[in-house]
């Protein structure tokens, strides 16, 4: 039996669905004369602690990143001790894939299906490279930073249909929040933030395999006084479901509490997560990196310097130049923002920046 028929699941999934639509945080970008966001939406965006932009992405580039992501899916090694992929292929981004052992008895065996995160997609897809530099969504990210705005980390969250693992309930911020857990991220989105994760999606998101959120969680840590996330086998009363469509945008703040349930039904959610931070909120921040590694699973501890956030901050530029050259009737996104190195995109660039040892996200900023 599936979650779907079992144990009120159904019941759950409609009463979050009805409670999400009531929250208006939802809809299409929409900017003012002064090219930033209309400020009801920044208000919804301060207010709940998401917001979903719908139809951002058009159906060629989705077509697009399907078909690349497609690409890196089948080059999925068989195993973390067998680097080839199930044609006996080299694996071109061995080590950057997370691969689940699924003990569901609906697991198939294909390694596809075994991947639930690739990590670094900008170094991997050209699409997902031309998708960090797109003017919507950078004019979003300046209406929410400012305009000095700089990188957070990327990965492509893939949960697969039937075999999809959870995510489990958690909240990112790790840095900006007082000695009682109250957020320094002030009601207005002024003063020191995460920043957000943003999830681009290029598949049908459902209740069963969307990310999940608290609405006005990203107030208060529940880590703070030792506090503890509940696990994500527990169904959150007030949690809603942020369902993405293809080309859809769900922005997260990092201090939300969001999770996803396994995914046990047939649809594969696809969501690339991009992320900013203000500029601010990064240079002198001392915390734990989770985050400038091949896939997940390591911490380093780090005071973040000038040197090193414009330094990552040099993606920014490079995404808009390749972006450009593929959309020369675009109008490309003007970066206000300060950063280090060539911001051009070029094969000599594209060796820079996956050059072993000192690859780009070597520089990712987790706060
Ligand atoms: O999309 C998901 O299931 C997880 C996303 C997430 O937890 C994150 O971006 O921090």
């Amino acid at each position: 039996m599936n979650r779907t028929e079992n144990n009120g699941w159904e019941e759950y999934a409609l009463a979050g669905q009805k409670r999400a639509l009531e929250l208006n945080n939802r809809g299409p970008m929409r900017f003012d004369q002064d090219g930033f966001l209309q400020k009801d939406i920044l208000d919804a965006y301060f207010r709940t602690g998401f917001y979903v932009f719908t139809g951002v992405i058009s159906e060629d580039e989705v077509a697009e990143l399907k078909e690349e992501f497609d690409r890196v899916l089948d080059n999925a090694p068989v195993s973390y001790d067998n680097p080839k992929d199930s044609r006996g292929r080299r694996v071109l981004f061995d080590g950057y894939y997370s691969i689940s052992k699924n003990e569901s008895p609906n697991s198939s065996d294909s390694p596809r299906n075994a991947v639930g995160l690739v990590s670094h997609p900008l170094m991997m897809m050209d699409s997902a490279l031309r998708v960090y530099g797109h003017p919507q969504i950078l004019r979003m990210v300046a209406s929410v930073n400012g305009h000095d705005f700089v990188p957070f980390h990327e990965a492509v969250f893939h949960k697969a249909g039937g075999v999809g693992p959870p995510t489990p309930w958690h909240q990112d911020g790790r840095t900006h929040w007082s000695d009682e857990g109250k957020s320094l991220e002030q009601p207005d989105g002024s003063g020191k933030t995460h920043g957000f994760n943003l999830s681009v999606s290029w598949s049908q998101g459902t209740p069963e395999n969307c990310l999940w959120v608290v609405p006005g969680s990203h107030r208060q840590w529940l880590l703070a006084n030792e506090g503890e996330f509940p696990p994500i086998t527990e169904r959150l009363p007030n949690a809603v479901p942020m369902v993405l469509g293809p080309g859809d945008c769900g922005m997260v703040n990092r201090s939300s509490l969001h999770g996803s349930y396994p995914n046990q039904s047939p649809g594969t959610r696809i969501t690339m997560v991009i992320g900013f931070h203000k500029r601010n909120s990064a240079i002198g921040s001392k915390t734990t990196n989770v985050h400038a590694f091949k896939r997940p699973g390591e911490i380093k501890d780090i005071t973040y310097t000038k040197d090193y956030v414009l330094h990552r901050a040099r993606m920014i530029p490079i995404a808009i130049d390749a972006r450009r050259q593929y959309y020369p009737h675009e109008v490309p996104y003007d970066y206000q923002g300060s950063y280090l190195g060539q911001g051009v995109w070029n094969e000599q660039v594209r060796s820079e920046i996956s050059e072993p040892g000192n690859e780009y996200w070597q520089r990712d900023i987790t706060l």
